[in-house]
């Protein structure tokens, strides 16, 4: 396989409105981006994935766009956006867009002068159907609840939205829109940028009459022809996002030999606490064995034929210490067990903002508190057909996306040092315990676990090359070995409360890194609760 530098690249998510405001309005911005630079240089990172900075009605917090080509005045100015990328640059950090072009806003300029008339050359920019007796035309449901279609008053025709009403699907049917998105890509290339993470790639090819959402017949053509069109011939990165992805799926998208990305941001693994065939919000309880079995496929099925990503958070998901970890007394421990465990694997990981100082999620205690269009279209659904209010609202707090989005907490000072004004989301009252400023001050923090693991996959390429290979241990220990050339790791994780007994006859070579004391021999261990380390083996 032909070596990149996102094969040995660590990346790290900036939701905007949640990482550090600079003009006191309450909402994350460019200018308070650059501020933080040298924090994430001191991290280790090599790239940014920048979530939406463009000009948005933020029905949707930016994934509504309605300028590709103009940042959102709460976000800043083109000018701030070039002096972000430069300024990135200088720390050999890049800057990765956010892509959202399976839809835009309503308040897009095409869709305004699609609504106008059926005559428009902008009507088919996006997805209209007649109404069927008087209904919508087909069964299709939005991700936001309710169906995918509304009904456009003015021209009496039903209009396509896998998500939001505000987020009318484009027709990539369409050729004129397809050139309209490879300019605007080109756009952004041109001044610089490190690639682009793909929103929803998946939904591009689909044929709405047959119901088709993911992975539609023509998909791949039109990822072809973006290749081709734009970043093909660039040394950037792209990542595409594709929910329903499997292997021989994600091999589709990221086999070097078909010429469309980089790798694909697959969620199998994120499914797992959740009800198979129902929604995120109807849950079950995660099982260890199937967390293995779901990495152990993923880690040996791809080969030299794509690339993995690697990643428990982002701004979508609940924390993951509060989700599958202890975020009380095991805090710390299982936080750095989930860092140990996932970048000591083969792919390239993604931190989120705050993983690294060990966020944890924000309960609610009512929907005024939400801001989320996901949480809150779920609520007034689910309170309409008479499930209690308690239970929608345990659910908003276990995988509502607000978790993910409370502001960056930076120090001990008010508002965590996220802003001077009033956060546009609240605070987690837990700042003064979790925040950068202690975290950078203590030796034994998360912080600390994340730079060493960039550094050994900057460091060691039996951590970016090297064969992964599943070790059977009791149920909730989760271990494995990384084996290139003639050097072996060993990784192991009690991923439990309880401890776990684990055994090997391998001999300690090297102690690389671990959450408690280092161990001296591998032979008949009994595990403490969150316990994780690495080991060189001879
Ligand atoms: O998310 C795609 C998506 O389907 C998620 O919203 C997912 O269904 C759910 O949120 C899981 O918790 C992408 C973006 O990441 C998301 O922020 C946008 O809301 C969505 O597309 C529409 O652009
Ligand atoms: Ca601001």
């Amino acid at each position: 396989m032909k070596k990149k530098w996102w094969h040995q690249a660590v990346m790290y998510q900036i939701y905007p409105r949640s990482f550090q405001d600079s003009n006191q309005d309450g909402i994350g911005d460019i200018n308070g981006i650059i501020q933080r630079l040298d924090y994430l240089q001191n991290l280790g990172i090599d790239g940014i994935w920048l979530s939406p900075v463009y000009e948005s009605p933020n029905d949707d917090n930016g994934y509504d766009i309605s300028n590709y080509e103009e940042i959102m005045a709460e976000f800043g100015t083109m000018e701030e956006m070039e002096q972000l990328i430069e300024e990135a640059q200088k720390r050999n950090i890049k800057i990765v867009m956010d892509l959202v072009v399976n839809h835009t806003s309503d308040e897009h300029a095409w869709f305004i002068e699609a609504k106008k008339s059926k005559d428009s050359v902008y009507r088919d920019y996006y997805i209209w159907r007649e109404a069927v007796n008087n209904q919508a035309p087909n069964e299709l449901r939005s991700t936001f609840s309710g169906s995918a279609w509304t009904l456009d008053e003015e021209t009496g025709q039903y209009y396509l939205h896998l998500f939001g009403k505000k987020q009318p699907d484009l027709n990539w049917e369409n050729q004129a829109v397809r050139k309209e998105i490879y300019k605007m890509m080109n756009f952004w290339l041109d001044k610089g940028i490190g690639g682009f993470r793909m929103d929803v790639i998946d939904l591009i090819g689909k044929q709405p009459d047959q119901l088709v959402t993911g992975n539609g017949p023509k998909l791949h053509d039109y990822l072809k022809e973006m290749n081709q069109a734009t970043f093909g011939n660039k040394d950037v990165m792209t990542v595409g996002e594709t929910w329903g992805a499997t292997p021989e799926i994600a091999k589709l998208y990221s086999n070097p030999s078909r010429n469309e990305l980089s790798m694909v941001f697959q969620f199998e693994h994120i499914g797992l606490d959740e009800q198979p065939g129902k929604e995120k919000w109807d849950l079950r309880p995660l099982e260890i064995s199937a967390l293995k079995e779901v990495f152990t496929k993923w880690q040996t099925s791809l080969g030299d034929e794509g690339w993995n990503s690697l990643f428990w958070n982002n701004h979508d998901l609940p924390r993951i210490i509060s989700r599958w970890g202890n975020d009380s007394i095991y805090r710390e421990r299982s936080g750095k067990l989930f860092a140990i465990l996932l970048h000591l694997m083969k792919g390239t990981p993604y931190i989120y903002q705050g993983e690294e100082i060990g966020m944890t999620n924000h309960p609610v205690s009512s929907i005024e508190e939400v801001n989320d269009i996901e949480s809150k279209n779920m609520y007034w659904e689910r309170l309409e057909k008479g499930i209690a209010k308690e239970e929608i609202l345990h659910s908003i707090n276990t995988k509502g996306r607000d978790n993910a989005r409370t502001p960056m907490q930076w120090d001990d000072s008010p508002q965590a040092g996220f802003t001077t004004g009033t956060p546009w989301l609240p605070v987690h009252s837990n700042y003064k315990q979790i925040n950068v400023k202690r975290a950078l001050e203590d030796k034994q923090s998360i912080f600390y676990t994340y730079q060493k693991l960039i550094q050994l996959r900057h460091q060691q390429e039996v951590v970016v090359w090297g064969d992964f290979q599943l070790i059977e241990t009791v149920e909730n220990v989760f271990a494995y070995k990384r084996i290139y050339k003639d050097e072996v790791w060993l990784i192991v994780t009690n991923i439990s409360e309880e401890k776990q007994s684990f055994t090997s006859e391998d001999k300690i070579d090297t102690w690389i890194i671990g959450n408690l004391l280092p161990r001296t021999t591998l032979y008949q261990c009994e595990l403490e609760p969150y316990e994780a380390f690495a080991v060189k083996i001879s």
